[in-house]
């Protein structure tokens, strides 16, 4: 009986995660928090973004708009990957219009040994958001996320944005000791920051390598997966989300890393995605994916949408679960009207 009602009341995004038939396609957009939103920038004018990311109030009021106004299946945390590091001390702000910008780039040997190491003291200010977001939240599941360790050491290493990656790619193979030292370090950070998100309540999580697509399948097994990997086995109990843009080729290792869910870029259609993750592990299930309308499609007019939401939820069936996303975040200009005819699409959708 208990079991039953667990059953019946198990959010569509979570049945999905694990492999069930939920009762709706659960859907979520990346980065549907402060991006597209009038009322994200009246509340967000004259606060810059740290300082609202340290703020639990703000935090939990800039997560709950979508949900208000969207019906998604998902809350994602108001934060940024670069939150952990931060909060540990390292100096570093979020740059309108530009991005995180680091202000000592992480190169050396000396730089690594004093990158500091994250308590959960120096992140009480998400939990306390998460807190208050589990009593607004209902029945929605809040979503908890963190950079994976290749994504972070690129701001790190560049020192803000980067288009080519070079300065992380030279460490990389010039200094590999240095590089596994780098990443490890960066590992118990983001491991941390996520210990602290699901202990405070987060139904799953989601490990954002964007730029991991920058890298060769070679280079992403050897320099990267091991690290990811023990982030994501140092997270129980609540399901997994590993993503990153450009990743058709790595598909499969990111996978192995331990997702629960492989989120997939628009650029590989969910059934081609689907195959190549099961022919290189034949003997699990299907993985279960998330993904992957080209968020370009937000502006292409309600007939394309249409066309494209059917076409991803129909290629998703091969999977053994499908939840519903864009390949990539929000982009600024999407008429938050259109976000919210999606959803509708999505749900309408069989
Ligand atoms: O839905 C949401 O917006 C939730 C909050 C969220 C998330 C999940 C923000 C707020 N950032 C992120 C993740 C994030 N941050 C990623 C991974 C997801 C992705 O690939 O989009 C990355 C790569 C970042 C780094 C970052 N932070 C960038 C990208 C810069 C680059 O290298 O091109 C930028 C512009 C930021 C700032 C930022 N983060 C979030 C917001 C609302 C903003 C803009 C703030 C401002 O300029 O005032």
């Amino acid at each position: 009986m208990v079991g039953e009602m667990t059953e019946m009341t198990e959010p569509p995004l979570l049945v999905a995660a694990r492999g069930g038939t939920p009762s709706r396609t659960p859907v979520w957009f990346m980065r549907q928090a402060g991006r597209s939103l009038p009322e994200y920038r009246a509340l967000r004018a004259g606060t810059a973004m740290l300082d609202a990311c340290f703020d639990p109030e703000m935090v939990c009021e800039i997560t709950m708009q979508p949900v208000r106004r969207h019906d998604v299946d998902g809350a994602i945390l108001f934060s940024d990957i670069v939150v952990p590091l931060k909060a540990a001390g390292v100096d570093l702000d979020i740059v309108a219009g530009t991005g995180p910008v680091v202000a000592s780039p992480v190169r050396t040997r000396d730089d690594v040994a004093a990158l500091p190491e994250l308590e959960a003291a120096h992140v009480r200010p998400v939990a306390d958001a998460i807190g208050l977001l589990l009593k607004e939240l209902g029945n929605v599941p809040l979503i908890g996320f963190a950079g994976a360790p290749f994504t972070l050491a690129s701001y790190l290493v560049e020192g803000g944005p980067s288009r080519n990656h070079e300065r992380t790619k030279a460490l990389m193979h010039s200094d590999p000791d240095l590089w596994h030292a780098l990443l490890a370090k960066i590992a118990d950070i983001t491991a941390e920051f996520l210990r602290v998100q699901v202990e405070a309540g987060v139904k799953a999580v989601q490990l954002f390598d964007s730029w991991a697509g920058a890298l060769s399948e070679r280079d992403y097994r050897t320099f990267v997966l091991p690290h990811s990997t023990r982030v994501l086995e140092s997270i129980t109990g609540v399901p997994r989300i590993h993503f990153g843009v450009g990743t058709t080729e790595l598909l499969p290792a990111m996978r192995e890393a331990g997702a629960d869910v492989v989120g997939v870029d628009w650029r590989t259609p969910l059934d081609v995605a689907v195959r190549r993750m099961v022919q290189a592990a034949p003997d699990l299930p299907p993985p279960v994916v998330q993904g992957n309308l080209d968020p370009a499609l937000l502006f292409a007019g309600i007939p394309a949408l249409e066309r494209e939401v059917d076409r991803i939820v129909e290629e998703g069936k091969v999977a053994s679960g499908h939840i519903f996303n864009l390949g990539h975040g929000v982009l600024p200009d999407t008429d938050p009207d259109v976000i919210t005819k999606a959803v509708e699409l999505v749900h309408r959708s069989r």
